[in-house]
């Protein structure tokens, strides 16, 4: 008699065990009163940039600490500390996304605490990192106009998974036949309770309107 072959889901047991370190990371993470955001998107859709824009625009206000992370080189990392900007760079080797163990290693080397804000830059991937939580309390991404219109129809759980989609590189608009509210519909149809701003990291133009926001999210998570 041929014994049954038995299957075992390892995708589920890695996703349970991810989600039960990151709940405890976003718990200890309250306690210290430091937001942590997971901020994703393409490969060259603006995330470095955005940061840096981002953390200049607040750094009167809040204090800011950056989590890089790239299959390899340190490259984003230097870019950043280039700013004065407190940056640790985790190379996954390999690996597409980042998971809440992985996060824990980078919070430890930033000496999480001391800053009022953590954003952690992930794997430029429009897919692997929707699925794995980071232990963040806020998930944004980025969505640029040259990438077009279309992604949220192609990677629609990047976009459900979001608390926040950063349209960049509107600069690019006038020569593009990116249709803004077309991309709008398409994300409120996914996900009706995203926040939407348009900036360009370039020119500056909307950094302040979305940087004022995230201002007020932090001060409600610090008083809470
Ligand atoms: N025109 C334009 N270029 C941008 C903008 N934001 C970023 N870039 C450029 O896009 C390229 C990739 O940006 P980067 O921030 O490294 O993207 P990342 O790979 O997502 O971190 C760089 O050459 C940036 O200068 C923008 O708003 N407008
Ligand atoms: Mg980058």
């Amino acid at each position: 008699m041929v014994d049954e072959v038995k299957l075992i889901e390892i995708k589920e047991d890695i996703q349970a065990d991810n989600r039960l370190v990151a709940e405890n990371l976003r718990q200890e993470m309250s306690r210290q009163k430091t937001f942590l955001i997971n901020l994703m998107s393409s490969p060259g859709s603006g995330k470095t940039s955005t940061i840096i824009s981002t953390v200049e625009a607040l750094k009167g206000d809040l204090s800011f600490a950056v989590i890089e992370a790239d299959i390899d080189s340190k490259l984003d990392a230097e870019k950043v500390a280039a700013r004065g900007i407190k940056a640790v760079q985790l190379k996954t080797g390999g690996f597409c996304h980042l998971d809440a163990s992985m996060v824990s290693k980078g919070l430890q080397e930033v000496d999480f605490a001391r800053f009022d804000v953590v954003i952690i830059e992930n794997v430029g991937n429009l897919v692997c990192p929707a699925e794995f939580d980071t232990g963040a309390i806020m998930n944004a991404m980025i969505l640029s106009v040259p990438e077009g219109d279309d992604k949220p129809l192609k990677y629609p759980l990047m976009f459900s998974v979001c608390d926040v989609l950063l349209i960049n590189k509107i600069d690019y608009l006038e020569f593009s036949d990116f249709d803004m509210l077309a991309v709008k519909q398409r994300v409120l149809g996914l996900n009706p309770r995203i926040r939407i701003y348009e900036i360009s990291a370039k020119t500056g133009e909307g950094i302040d309107v979305w940087a004022s926001w995230l201002k007020q999210t932090v001060d409600r998570f610090v008083r809470s």
